[in-house]
């Protein structure tokens, strides 16, 4: 008797598919409707891991889905290969980044073919083939043009390790570089930056389209990143300046309590207001900025640590009450923030009350935050009239003594016409007043930062500008566009702070292209990060050498319908690519301003709960793990293991269950005895409900991702269908027929070697791809039903018609899932389900 023989099926099929290429979406005559459905591409650092296996595992589920839901699927697939691990790797081994890297794309392919995405192939691309970058170039030169691409000088985020800049996106909380490891240093250089801060409106507020289709931890990242806030700008003379220096402030309120300025040390600002003090403060001064220098902008914007500055022996005017008030340097302030200057206000600031404390500055409360007193006071003696005495107690609430700012809300008071007002009403007032005045004005301010571009290093996009002797840029003219990145041969690629590209002569020297004189390229190569904002775009018509991508095209497929990747690219990647495109948008060559309408993060997939790695000794890999258990048992132990936003503990898994049934999916289809032609309606009714009830609820699951559920459910198919040949009406039946074409079908998601094989089995010619999904008969589906009652805390919510022998977690399910239950729920969380199936759910919340 045949047995179920994986790595036999998988040499049978795979060469069939490639000949077939069932996955092919570039029909022009193709007129079904279209869904763009896109994993977000790999860098090719190795043979693929088990964390690429659930990413592609999954969404190759959604791909498959649509198309036997009657879609043309684009599905594409191609290597993010600029970058520097290529580059470190080269100058480890002494060989050259592009031979490691394409050798790299060769394995992963290969893998990528055997894991059985259904990718079209057609659509390959790598970044680093000039056929892409010279896009790159061509999209930086359309920003240059519109004023988004600049270069400035100023302090970067240096990697000490690499020896380049980072974005402020690539250092991570505490202040290392994501990519090296190495504590992030400060360092003052001339680079390019794209104008994304132009876009911190735009980008914000579209988040608001990408509710409930978006996780809501990755927008709340993106407004975090984003970070708006809303104030006023003021302005403050200093004596003998000329200037007036501005401030941003979220509480302009507060004005009448502003006794000091503070000013960040690393901002010229700082340098010119110290240059002209005495030389004490010179000297103290340059002493202080070098100490900062060394702190991360984390550590400084930590709340508890010790308030450090110097007083600058200068001197600003308040504006509303003419007081002279101290400037200080201190390192609280951030340069690249607002103005790099705050008008100070300890009574009502945290950071300002701390730092004033530390420094014996005047304290103003302004506001009256009128919290109740609490504790009871002790008298003390009675008067005269028996009235209690009561200690004469300073006030409770006095920060200048507590420590603790009013950082509430409460009536305005000490604050001339703005004394009795709500803070709302106080800051409109005083906005006014500051604008009749010219001494201020309504303004917003954004953590966003513009996007540092420049690297220092080889193996990416060059940046197609030419300098002039005479320090005039020139944009490298269209129609000369790639401009080629040299051979590494003979180039020193080891970090050394400057780009090794400048050191290619014969590429670096050329002519000024407005007169002939001696010119430089631009050494630096762009952030790899460029090159994924927009690749999405490019698979649209990767091979086209006339333009970066077809607008008509892109009306036709764009904008993706669902992206699939990991949540460790929630504000980097998916930030700038939305960008580009509201700037392709602004160019007129996009019709829609979201790159992304849908997007699912995977989990992770760990070890005995930890990342695996290398070092710790735990690393899974793919290729063993497809040797032993064949690729479509641990593609579906992905889909299986839980949600698939859930990490998986690789431990707790069991890609030896998935194989065991597979084995017994597979054999329910060999033992099939009926022919195609044999009419459904003569099958056993009994499996048939049981078939068609799993045709009727499969497409909601997948579409809501419950890709677990649904290989539940079809383990159960097989069950009855077992049961069915074994000792029911027998492998001749038309039910079981039904059933075992229905189980290939929708393995064809999870399992699409097995899945093939079995089609085959059953009489059909390949692929089981594009078999279409079939309908329930709605005749099928009607059963005896109950109702299941609903409480919430007690009370009745809801009543359900179920299935009397549902089962308990999918009763429960459905009573979390009705909408009388969640509102009775609300936002409290639920802390207890009680199910006693088929009757009641008993649910109780927090509170
Ligand atoms: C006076 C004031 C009074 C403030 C008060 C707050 C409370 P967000 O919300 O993060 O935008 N600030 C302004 N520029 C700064 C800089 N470069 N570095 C550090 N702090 C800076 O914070 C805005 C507030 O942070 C501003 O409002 C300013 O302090 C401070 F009761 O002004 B505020």
């Amino acid at each position: 008797d045949e047995v179920y023989d994986f790595a036999a099926i998988q040499r049978k099929w795979q060469p069939v598919w490639e000949e077939l290429r069932p996955f092919r979406s570039g029909d022009p005559a193709d007129k079904r409707p279209r869904k763009y459905i896109l994993d977000m591409f790999p860098y090719p650092s190795g043979d693929l891991h088990m964390g690429h296996a659930e990413a592609y595992a999954l969404g190759d589920v959604i791909a498959r889905y649509w198309r036997q839901q009657g879609f043309n699927v684009m599905h594409p697939i191609g290597w993010d290969s600029f970058g520097l691990p290529a580059e470190n790797a080269a100058i480890k081994r002494g060989i050259d980044p592009r031979g490691w890297t394409y050798d790299n794309i060769d394995q992963q392919k290969r893998s990528m073919k055997l894991y059985a995405a259904s990718f079209d192939w057609d659509r390959e691309l790598h970044t680093s083939d000039p056929e892409y970058y010279k896009w790159n170039q061509w999209l930086f030169l359309q920003m240059y043009k519109k004023g988004l691409a600049y270069r400035k000088d100023s302090w970067v985020n240096w990697d000490p390790v690499d020896q380049t800049v980072l974005a402020n996106e690539q250092v991570l909380p505490d202040g290392t570089s994501e990519r090296s490891g190495a504590v992030v240093v400060k360092k003052k250089l001339t680079q390019w930056y794209l104008r994304i801060t132009d876009y911190a409106d735009r980008l914000l507020d579209d988040l608001n389209q990408l509710e409930g289709r978006w996780p809501s931890k990755v927008l709340s990242m993106q407004r975090n990143w984003i970070g708006r806030s809303i104030g006023a700008d003021v302005e403050f003379e200093i004596e003998g300046r000329d200037e007036r220096v501005t401030v941003f402030t979220t509480r302009p309120d507060t004005l009448w309590g502003a006794t000091f300025m503070v000013v960040a040390p690393d901002s010229d600002l700082a340098a010119e207001l110290a240059a002209g003090s005495t030389d004490a403060v010179q000297e103290r001064f340059a002493d202080y900025l070098a100490e900062v220098q060394k702190s991360t902008e984390m550590e400084r914007q930590s709340t508890d640590r010790p308030k450090t500055g110097i007083d600058l022996g200068r001197v600003a005017i308040n504006p509303v009450t003419g007081e002279r008030m101290p400037v200080w340097a201190a390192d609280y302030v951030l340069a690249d923030y607002g103005h790099g200057a705050v008008m100070a206000v300890p009574a009502h600031d945290q950071r300002d009350l701390d730092f004033a404390r530390a420094f014996d500055l005047p304290i103003r409360v302004v506001v009256d935050v009128n919290a109740p007193v609490t504790g009871v006071i002790p008298v003390i003696g009675l008067d005269e009239n028996g009235d209690p005495i009561l200690p004469d107690e300073p006030d409770p609430l006095d920060p200048a003594r507590t420590g603790v700012a009013l950082a509430g809300e409460g009536r305005l008071m000490n604050s001339g016409p703005l004394d009795g007002l709500s803070k709302a009403n106080a800051i409109k007032k005083v906005v006014e007043l500051l604008e009749a005045d010219g001494r201020g004005r309504a303004a917003r301010n954004y953590r966003l930062r513009d996007w540092l571009i420049s690297r220092q290093r080889y193996w990416g996009t060059p940046i197609p500008i030419i300098h002039g002797a005479d320090g005039t840029e020139h944009p490298v003219p269209e129609d000369q566009l790639p401009v080629l990145l040299p051979d590494a041969a003979g180039l020193d690629l080891k970090p050394k702070g400057t780009s090794p590209l400048g050191a290619a002569d014969a590429w670096v020297n050329v002519p000024n292209p407005v007169d002939g004189s001696p010119a430089r390229r631009d050494a630096d190569t762009m952030d790899t990060f460029v090159d994924s904002s927009w690749y999405w775009l490019r698979f649209l018509n990767p091979n086209d050498d006339e333009k970066a991508f077809d607008p008509r095209e892109a009306e036709k497929w764009a904008p993706v319908d669902q992206y699939v990747g990991g949540v460790t690219h929630a504000i980097l990647h998916l930030l700038y690519a939305r960008f580009i495109t509201k700037v392709l948008f602004d160019l007129g060559y996009l019709s829609f301003t979201e790159p992304f309408t849908a997007l699912l993060n995977q989990g992770m997939v760990q070890m005995d709960g930890s990342a695996m790695s290398k070092s710790k000794g735990n690393l899974v890999r793919l290729s063993d793990q497809l040797e032993q258990h064949g690729v479509d048992a641990v593609r579906l132990t992905m889909a299986f293991a839980g949600p698939p936003e859930d990490d998986i503990d690789w431990a707790d898994v069991s890609p030896v269950g998935s194989a065991k049934f597979l084995a017994r999916a597979w054999r329910v289809a060999k033992d099939v005895t009926s022919s195609p032609d044999v009419q459904w309606k003569t099958g056993d009714p009994a499996l048939r409900r049981v078939t068609h009830r799993f045709l009727a609820d499969a497409p909601g699951l997948i579409e809501a991702f419950k890709f677990n559920v649904v290989v539940a459910r079809l383990m159960e198919l097989v069950n009855a269908t077992r049961k069915a040949i074994d000792s029911g009406p027998g492998p001749a039946d038309a039910a079981v027929r039904e059933a075992a074409e229905v189980t290939a079908m929708a393995l064809n998601l999870f399992a699409p070697y097995t899945a093939e094989d079995m089609w085959a089995r059953l009489g059909y010619p390949p692929s089981v791809a594009l078999a279409q999904w079939r309908k329930a008969d709605s005749t099928l589906l009607i059963e005896e039903t109950v109702v299941a009652v609903v409480q919430v805390d007690g009370k009745v919510r809801d009543r359900l018609e179920i299935s009397p022998t549902i089962a308990a977690d999918q009763l429960e399910d459905l009573a979390r899932a009705s909408a009388a239950v969640q509102r009775a729920v609300g936002d409290r969380g639920i802390v207890n389900v009680v199910v006693r199936a088929p009757r009641i759910v008993s649910i109780s919340t927090r509170g």
